[in-house]
């Protein structure tokens, strides 16, 4: 019955320990992959075999195709957990897990292509009854005079994305037809030497949107849950700082109502797997933008308010076990928000990388802290500065807030800078704590900030 017996884990850091909890859990074996400048992650203590993939350098590691799939080879490993970044959403990595024997914990390569090109992914929401931002019918065709005529029939500002994109690179805001050929022709430079696709399309540009993000679960044999929303609008140049579930102003029905729709559009797609679908939400509209189609940072924020396991359920639907959860099952519960803790300077956002010389983590009701952090660990140059994830719960949003500035006040993590101050600021703003802050507002805290330091 159970084919997955043993599950290399294909990451780093705090979502391998993650992954490694959940799989010891399971009575499931774990091999864990590191690299030459990661030899003292936390979880390699726990896991039954450990196998250095290579040097520091990520494209000689963690994003080495062949070596981790080696690593499978030799250990006999039954299946591959991606995680987030590194090789999560390369369809080629999952194409060639699945051509070489094993299970890759998440969708199929096909469903990963289909969604990696934004324009095909938004075509199929349109297709499922999702809304979308208006824009142009798939890819801008060359020709000037038509790309002027798209734009002006959805109307200016327009923001121009590259098809292959996501992730905010090579995006162009155009408030003045006079601009537009000349900024079609940057993102499609940018697109080009970012993507490898020069391909660029339009859309109508919302100035102060939220970003609030439905999760999914669908068993690709037909049945799909989704598992409300997450606001993740405290951003900044793309990285999220802060998330939490529910998105503060959202109605159950407008929840019911946008999640119904992500579980069709799982349906007709066939898709298998944790997913998110993203939406930019602006006068209480939601409007589709992109689908990732791994795990995320921030899932543990919806594990809280709907007390389920993410990662357990990836790795069972993997298994090729039917979905056991309805929608019915799925009862929201509470509030939850999620600090992503960086090894950063505050205010600059500089990467401090180093030794921990000291280490205490919070403690409490309603506290989590995901991280793969202890006393004397040092944190590498090499990857990403995020040391861990500090996630409250609580009966409701204040609580969950109260909750949150006594665990980062009880934190200490010494020998390295961290993000903490930043996450205090918020937790106490005036506008966050009303739950009406939006994609750009965390920019404005910032420089109010620096003003303050110059006086
Ligand atoms: C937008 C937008 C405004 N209007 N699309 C940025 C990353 C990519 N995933 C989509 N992004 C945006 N698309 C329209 N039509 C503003 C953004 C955007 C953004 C979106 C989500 C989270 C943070 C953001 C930061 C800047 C811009």
């Amino acid at each position: 019955m159970k084919q997955i017996k043993k599950v290399l884990i294909a990451n780093r850091g705090e979502i391998a320990l993650r992954i490694l909890r959940c799989c010891r859990e399971m009575g499931i074996k774990t091999v864990a992959v590191y690299s030459s400048a990661d030899s003292e992650l936390k979880h390699l203590a726990f896991a039954d075999e450990t196998v250095c993939i290579g040097p520091a350098q990520p494209g000689r590691s963690y994003l080495n195709m062949a070596a981790i799939i080696s690593a499978a080879e030799i250990t006999q490993a039954d299946a591959i957990h991606p995680g987030y970044g590194f090789l999560s959403e390369n369809a080629d990595f999952a194409e060639s897990v699945e051509k070489s024997g094993f299970i890759f914990i998440g969708p199929t390569s096909d469903t990963i292509r289909l969604m990696g090109s934004k324009t095909n992914a938004k075509a199929e929401m349109i297709a499922a009854g999702v809304p979308c931002v208006p824009g142009s019918d798939g890819v801008l065709p060359e020709d000037e005079a038509e790309c002027l005529a798209v734009a002006e029939q959805v109307g200016y500002p327009v923001l121009i994305k590259a098809a292959s994109g996501g992730g905010g690179r090579g995006m162009q805001v155009v408030r003045d037809p006079a601009d537009l050929i000349g900024k079609i022709q940057i993102a499609r430079t940018e697109a080009l030497s970012a993507f490898k696709d020069a391909s660029v399309f339009l859309e109508k540009y919302l100035e102060t949107p939220r970003h609030i993000e439905f999760q999914v679960l669908a068993d690709g044999q037909g049945h799909a849950i989704h598992l409300g929303e997450r606001d993740c609008s405290m951003q900044r140049r793309n990285q999220k700082v802060v998330e939490e579930s529910p998105a503060p102003g959202i109605s159950a029905e407008q929840r019911a109502q946008i999640g119904a729709l992500c579980v069709e559009a799982c349906k007709r797609i066939g898709y298998r797997g944790a997913g998110t679908f993203e939406f930019l939400y602006e006068n209480g509209q939601f409007y589709f933008i992109e689908m990732n189609t791994r795990i995320q940072v921030e899932h543990p924020v919806t594990e809280m308010v709907t007390s389920t396991d993410l990662i357990r359920e990836m790795i069972l639907i993997a298994d090729g076990q039917p979905l056991r959860l309805t929608q019915e099952d799925v009862q929201f519960k509470g509030h939850a928000i999620e600090c992503r803790i960086n090894a950063e300077h505050p205010r600059t956002f500089i990467p401090s990388p180093g030794e921990i010389r000291k280490y205490h983590a919070p403690g409490g009701p309603g506290i989590r802290l995901d991280s793969h952090c202890y006393t004397s660990y040092r944190v590498p140059a090499h990857y990403d500065s995020m040391i861990g994830k500090l996630i409250a719960w609580g009966e409701d949003r204040a609580t969950a807030i109260a909750r949150l500035q006594q665990a980062l006040a009880e934190m200490v993590v010494e020998g390295i800078n961290t993000n903490n101050e930043l996450h205090r600021r918020i937790m106490r703003d005036e506008v966050f704590t009303a739950g009406t802050h939006h994609i750009h507002y965390l920019e404005k805290m910032l420089e109010a900030w620096a003003q303050e330091e110059d006086a």
